[in-house]
């Protein structure tokens, strides 16, 4: 083993001198404690040289153990250990580091570091995750995100601990508990698994209309996302931003993926449980190790302190949104994540979230779930990582110097000098010392606000609407994507097994939100259409918007084939030219080509020469690619082939764009699929022919196509 020197806040006054500017500040912190074993001796933990990593020591070969065995012992006594409690919630997560960068803008909002100057690079490490499910569970269940920011700003570190949609399904952290336990696999066999479709969790919806808004993301395809890095994300509370005048303005953080925001289909997400369970961490590690990075802007909805009230709905109200059509979100900074972590233990399991870290120029606002957060986080991490000193914990520790009073227990690594635990002190000269808040560079100050309240254990009345954004969800969404919310409805409600669950759902929640909705659903389940709704006039609420076009991932298309992953399909006698001249395009365009073939062998193309292909036909089945072109030359072949035909089937069914070229349609034909429509093109491999493909592809998937896909057997 290498030595590390566990210097965890004793080596900042040599960083005191270098801090700025600098992106990779965290990366040289951490190279501390990096261990590579290369060219070193295996040893114990107390460094003894090993002989024999093959034999525990016995009487005799054929005789017991002995416990005098002190390697064997130390062996399997740390791997007895190795494991820790996993997070409640988000459980299963992928993380990546990179850097943040605001624009001038920023500053004139804040006075954080993080926002200071545009040319400078805070590092970040950013997790996501799914909510329910355990560890070890699928990547792309129904399911909202987490997506969570460390910013390791020189003022000490900034957590943006968020979900991928703009709201929560409770209003109150009283009820996270309840909530929480209503989702997870149900108590008495641990069924199911990463899935919200079971009585439990309907059973608490439907007695919690508070629920109904979040509820209504999670049954669309934002609970779909395609990757991560086509995910929008929120913080969802409101917070404040605090400017260098001291003046205070309310604010909600939005992340903009720079990709743009594309999803999953149901069906696809379903079979991509088993075909790669790891879909979105792979995505994301594959595309940053090949200098591929993820992307995000960083914007905020600002709301002056004046203007808190001018809302139909009430700021701290966590399961409302702020329309963008009413307050437009500024962007105020760029997040690039560009390094995969060396170790997922070390680093993604470890790090420890809160959105109760936050730095001078942010603060908090009373929004009742955000209070009761800023206590959990700490609190859960105690447990988790086993003690109050997981700040100690190398992903954990911020970039800046920390000194402070707090000392002892469990696994501490820092040796604090000096005899002084405590203050005011005069034996170390009083250091350390606190520091008056200021413009830049001050200490920590909350911001001053008149509470003049009665002590209640009550809810504001203007948190009674229930269901004016529930609405507003439905109505600004496309036909289609209200028609995968019925398709979601359906199935979920398929899965609770008491009927008068199901019923109260139907009966006393979707009617409040739409009709429409509430008689597709009911009609799928054979129950009686509501007519009316049944909540009261100030739980119905009112919205002044009919629409809100942001709220609607189909009416903004990304318009770019950026990151897609298109299957290339070959077989022997394929054509070589325009297998060349079908990757250039796509590469140009910043899509991947994959090339794909019946098995691994080398396919031997038209002119005698030989490509090694990617991957097979059953390895990189079409759920995990977002078109399909087949190159002239291979079709005939394919056709012969289920798993080939299966391909197309499978692909049209998801609504992706098939290009087959030259004698391709064969193919089409042989899986009983049409050989011209839109979407399936059969133009021939021009440079038109490839304008209309990319054309197609930026749309994400071919809608039109949507109403008939129930009829495809795949
Ligand atoms: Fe969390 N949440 N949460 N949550 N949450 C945790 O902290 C909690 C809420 C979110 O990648 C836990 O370290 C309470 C809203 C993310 O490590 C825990 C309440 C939002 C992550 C916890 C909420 C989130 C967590 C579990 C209601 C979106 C994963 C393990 C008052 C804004 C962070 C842990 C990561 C994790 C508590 C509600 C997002 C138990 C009490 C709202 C992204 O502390």
């Amino acid at each position: 083993m290498t030595q590390h020197s566990y210097t965890a806040t004793n080596h900042d006054e040599a960083h005191d001198t270098q801090w700025g500017t600098d992106e990779h500040r965290k990366d040289e912190a951490l190279e501390t404690y990096r261990s590579d074993a290369k060219e070193h001796d295996l040893r114990t933990n107390q460094g003894v040289r090993i002989a024999d990593n093959e034999n525990s020591l016995k009487a005799g070969e054929r005789g017991p153990t002995l416990l005098e065995d002190f390697i064997l012992r130390e062996k399997i006594n740390h791997f007895d250990h190795e494991r820790i409690p996993e997070r409640i919630v988000h459980a299963r997560g992928a993380a990546a580091h990179g850097y943040f960068q605001p624009y001038p803008r920023a500053a004139e909002l804040s006075k954080a570091a993080v926002f200071r100057d545009p040319e400078a690079r805070t590092p970040v490490f950013t997790r996501f995750s799914t909510v329910q499910g355990a560890r070890g569970s699928n990547d792309t269940v129904r399911d909202i995100r987490g997506f969570a920011v460390k910013f390791y700003t020189e003022e000490g570190n900034w957590d943006l601990v968020g979900n991928n949609t703009p709201i929560f399904f409770i209003q109150d952290a009283i009820k996270f508990p309840d909530f929480v336990h209503a989702v997870k696999p149900e108590p008495h066999n641990d069924i199911p698994q990463g899935q919200s479709a079971h009585d439990t969790f309907w059973d608490f919806v439907s007695l919690v209309p508070e629920t109904a808004h979040n509820v209504m993301w999670a049954m669309s395809d934002r609970a779909l996302p395609r990757s991560f890095r086509s995910m929008e994300g929120f913080g969802i509370h409101t917070f404040r931003l605090i400017d260098r005048q001291g003046v205070s303005r309310f604010v909600r953080f939005h992340w903009k993926p720079l990709a743009g925001t594309w999803s999953l289909c149901w069906d696809e997400a379903q079979k991509l449980w088993a075909r790669d369970p790891d879909f979105h961490r792979r995505d994301m590690w594959q595309q940053i190790d090949s200098g591929q990075p993820f992307e995000w802007e960083l914007g905020v909805q600002v709301i002056e302190e004046k203007d808190e009230h001018a809302f139909d709905f009430d700021i701290l109200d966590p399961t409302k949104l702020i329309p963008e059509e009413c307050v437009p979100v500024t962007p105020i900074g760029k997040m690039v994540l560009n390094r995969n972590p060396d170790n997922y233990f070390a680093e993604t399991e470890q790090v420890a979230f809160n959105p109760g870290n936050i730095v001078p120029g942010i603060d908090f606002s009373n929004d009742p779930l955000l209070q009761g957060r800023v206590f959990s986080y700490l609190d859960t991490q105690m447990l988790r990582l086993g003690g109050p000193n997981f700040h100690e914990i190398p992903i954990n520790q911020p970039v800046c110097p920390f000194h402070n009073h707090q000392r002892d227990s469990f696994h501490r690594l820092t040796i604090n000098k000096g005899q002084a635990s405590y203050e005011p002190n005069s034996i170390e000269g009083g250091w350390p010392t606190t520091t008056p808040p200021q413009e830049q560079q001050g200490g920590f100050e909350s911001t001053y606000e008149r509470i003049d309240a009665h002590k209640v254990r009550a809810r504001s009345p203007s948190f009674n609407d229930h269901y004016s954004q529930a609405r507003l969800f439905w109505d600004s969404q496309t036909p289609v994507e209200q028609q995968h919310i019925i398709e979601a409805f359906t199935f979920e409600l398929s899965k609770v097994t008491r009927p008068y669950i199901r019923q109260r759902v139907i009966e006393q929640i979707l009617p409040n939100i739409s009709l429409a909705l509430a008689e597709a659903v009911a009609k799928a389940h054979g129950m009686p259409v509501p007519t009316a709704p049944t909540a009261s006039p100030d739980a119905l609420g009112q919205c002044s918007l009919a629409k809100a076009p942001s709220l609607s991932l189909m009416a903004r298309p990304p318009q770019n084939i950026r990151y897609r992953q298109v299957a290339v399909l070959v077989a022997d006698g394929a054509c070589h030219t325009q297998l060349t001249q079908v990757a250039d395009r796509l590469k140009q365009e910043g899509a991947t080509p994959v090339v794909i073939a019946p098995s691994m062998a080398p396919v031997t193309l038209d002119d005698g020469q030989q490509v090694t292909p990617a991957a097979t036909l059953d390895g990189q089945p079409s759920v995990t690619m977002d078109a399909v072109i087949v190159i002239e030359g291979s079709a005939r072949r394919l056709a012969t082939l289920g798993a080939g035909r299966y391909y197309l089937l499978e692909a049209y069914k998801h609504l992706k764009v098939i290009m087959a070229l030259g004698e391709g349609a064969t193919l089409l034909q042989a899986a009983n699929l049409p050989t011209a429509e839109d979407g399936v093109l059969t133009d021939g491999c021009t440079s038109e022919g490839l304008d209309g493909f990319v054309k197609a592809l930026s749309l994400h998937r071919v809608w039109s196509r949507d109403s008939k896909v129930a009829s495809v057997a795949a």
